[in-house]
Order: structure tokens, then C-alpha cells, then sequence
């Protein structure tokens, strides 16, 4: 009764969402329709109904696939003022969007074209939503390096529209020793990084993500209760893990939310946090993901309060307004 109640109202970060994620079935059709693009599904019914996943691969043809009919600035903006008008709702105070520019600029859409249709949504959500709202561009891991060097190269004149880059896409093998390079240049450039890591793939890609790519913190993760040394240094450096239970039901992770991890992460003292990933597919939005996880679990208002604060201590706003939210 109280626990539903406070996880709905309690201020929270969002820290691990993708942007095409947040594309309803209805706004898919509209932006195709405004735009004359063709899609294999003949009805938003009939697009839903195909949002059965095995696994992640599964699920990311359906995801490039829908992505495929933003064209215009406008449509990059029309998709993110929609995310953070629902995530205003749940009380999110501050969002770190994720975004694939290598989706789109390989269609053919320039750099310009993303970049300052998402920047324009997320000043909007300041002035007029009161949320904190940030860029994180990430790259397709299933694509070489040397594209992820390019796509970076191609970003940098916008450098003061994004704060971090990110890692995402197709996990199992593409380890993250494979983006070295580029990670470096980000890091170089005082950029945050962070990776998926652990959602599919094994907890050496983790160590990976940390001692090669200087992650801040991971995105999922759940796969490091299969190492107690990991463990271990996950808890003591308090490195975030960015935790999204119903993309892991919905993609077959742990089918059983009543198996996840979340409550044995929090009782090991790491900084994890609750986040949607891609909530047009995967059933629902930050809200929801908390109110599913608590409901399959014997979590309390400690464990809510202690995702609260851990989604502002991960946060990479600046400390003046992490201080004001905790
Ligand atoms: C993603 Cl759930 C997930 N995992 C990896 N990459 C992604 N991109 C969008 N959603
Ligand atoms: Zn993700």
C-alpha cells in the first residue's frame, strides 16, 4: 500500500535509457506516416504483437527496424520531449539519455540532424519540466572501431551537447577490449564513459568494461553475481550498476522477476539502480520497472530509499544539484 505509493513519488535519476527505445508502437506509425516510410508491419497491433523476445538479438532487429523512421529533427525532438513528458510523470529528475547515432547517420540522416533535435527536447524538459536532462552517445558494438572512431570524429563539433559516451548493441562477442581506442579518445576529450556490460555476456566482460575502458559505471551488470571477487569490487568501489528488471524478463535474462539479483545487489552494498532501458518494448517506464521488481520480491522501503539515493550518487549531474535531490 505505502511501498507502491513512495516508489511512484520518491525524485529518482534515470540513468540507462535508449532514446529509439522510448518509440511507441503509435508513434512509430504516426513519424512513418508523416514521413513515407514503409514498414513491414501492417498495423500498430500488428506491431505490437511481434514484441515477443528469446533474447536480446531478437529484440534488436525490432528496435533498428522501428528506429528506422525518424528522418527529420523534428522527429529526433518529438521523441524525446514524449519520453520526458512520462518521465516527468515518475518523478524523474534527472535523465541520461542514451542515443545510437550510428542507427541513423547510416541511413543517411547527419549527425546535425540527431543530435540537435535530442539536445532541443532535453533543454525544453529544463525550462519547462523542471527535469535535468543529458545526451550520452553510444556506439554499436556489433560494428567495428574503426566506425566507432569515425562516429566520434563526426560528433565532436557537438561535444557540448553530449557528456559521455556509452557502449551498447549485440554484447555477446564483441567484448569491450574491442573499442580500446576510442575509448581513450572519449576519455581524452573529458567525456564520461560508461558500457553495457553483464546483460548477456560474462562477468569478464565487466572486468573489461572497468580495467580497459575506465567504465564510471556499468549498464546491467546482473551477470557479476556469477563472480564474488567482482562482487566484491563492484561494493567497494561503489562503481554503479544500471539495472532494468523488465528488459531482463522481457529478453529472457530472468524470466522469473522473482529471480532477479536487484535486492542481493542492494543487500551486497552495491550501487545499483532501477532504469527502463527501452521502455516502449520491454512493458513500462522507471515507474513501472520499480513498482514489477518490488512486487516480485520481499524488498522494503530501505531498499526504495536506497535505489533513490543511489540513482542520484551514480548521476553525472553536477554536485550542486545531486546535493539538492538527496
Ligand atoms: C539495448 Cl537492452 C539493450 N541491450 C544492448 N543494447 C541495447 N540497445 C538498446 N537496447
Ligand atoms: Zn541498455
Amino acid at each position: 500500500q505505502h511501498l507502491p505509493a513512495l516508489l511512484a513519488a520518491m525524485p529518482k535519476a534515470e540513468l540507462h535509457m535508449h532514446i529509439e527505445g522510448s518509440l511507441e508502437p503509435e508513434m512509430i506509425f504516426a513519424l512513418a506516416q508523416r514521413n513515407g516510410v514503409a514498414l513491414p508491419y501492417a498495423s500498430v497491433d500488428a506491431l505490437r504483437a511481434a514484441y515477443a523476445f528469446t533474447d536480446l538479438q531478437s529484440f534488436l532487429n525490432i528496435y533498428y527496424a522501428g528506429a528506422s523512421v525518424l528522418l527529420t529533427e523534428q522527429d529526433f525532438h518529438d521523441m524525446a520531449w514524449a519520453y520526458l513528458q512520462r518521465a516527468a510523470a515518475d518523478h524523474v529528475v534527472r535523465a541520461e539519455i542514451f542515443f545510437d547515432p550510428q542507427t541513423h547517420t547510416a541511413r543517411g540522416v547527419p549527425m546535425a540532424t540527431v543530435i540537435n533535435g535530442l539536445a532541443r527536447a532535453c533543454d525544453a524538459a529544463h525550462e519547462q519540466l523542471g527535469v535535468s536532462a543529458a545526451l550520452i552517445l553510444c556506439f554499436l558494438r556489433h560494428l567495428s572501431e574503426d566506425e566507432a572512431l569515425a562516429t566520434l570524429a563526426e560528433a565532436l563539433p557537438y561535444r557540448q551537447h553530449f557528456i559521455g559516451v556509452g557502449l551498447d548493441s549485440s554484447e555477446v562477442g564483441h567484448p569491450p577490449e574491442k573499442f580500446s581506442r576510442v575509448f581513450a579518445q572519449a576519455r581524452a576529450h573529458g567525456l564520461h564513459v560508461v558500457a553495457h556490460a553483464g546483460e548477456e555476456g560474462p562477468p569478464d566482460y565487466i572486468w573489461q568494461a572497468l580495467d580497459v575502458l575506465h567504465a564510471e559505471r556499468i549498464d546491467h551488470g546482473v551477470q557479476a553475481t556469477r563472480d564474488a571477487a567482482l562482487m566484491q569490487r563492484l561494493a567497494r568501489e561503489r562503481i554503479p550498476l544500471t539495472v532494468c528488471p523488465l528488459s531482463n524478463q522481457k529478453l529472457q535474462v530472468f524470466p522469473d522477476l522473482r529471480q532477479h539479483p536487484l535486492k542481493a545487489l542492494l543487500d551486497a552494498g552495491l550501487c545499483a539502480t532501477v532504469n527502463s532501458d527501452d521502455p516502449a518494448y520491454f512493458g513500462g517506464y522507471v515507474g513501472d520497472n520499480l513498482q514489477a521488481v518490488f512486487a516480485a520480491s520481499d524488498m522494503d522501503a530501505n531498499h526504495a530509499w536506497q535505489l533513490a539515493a543511489n540513482s542520484f550518487e551514480a548521476s553525472f549531474a553536477p554536485e550542486a544539484d545531486k546535493a539538492v535531490w538527496r
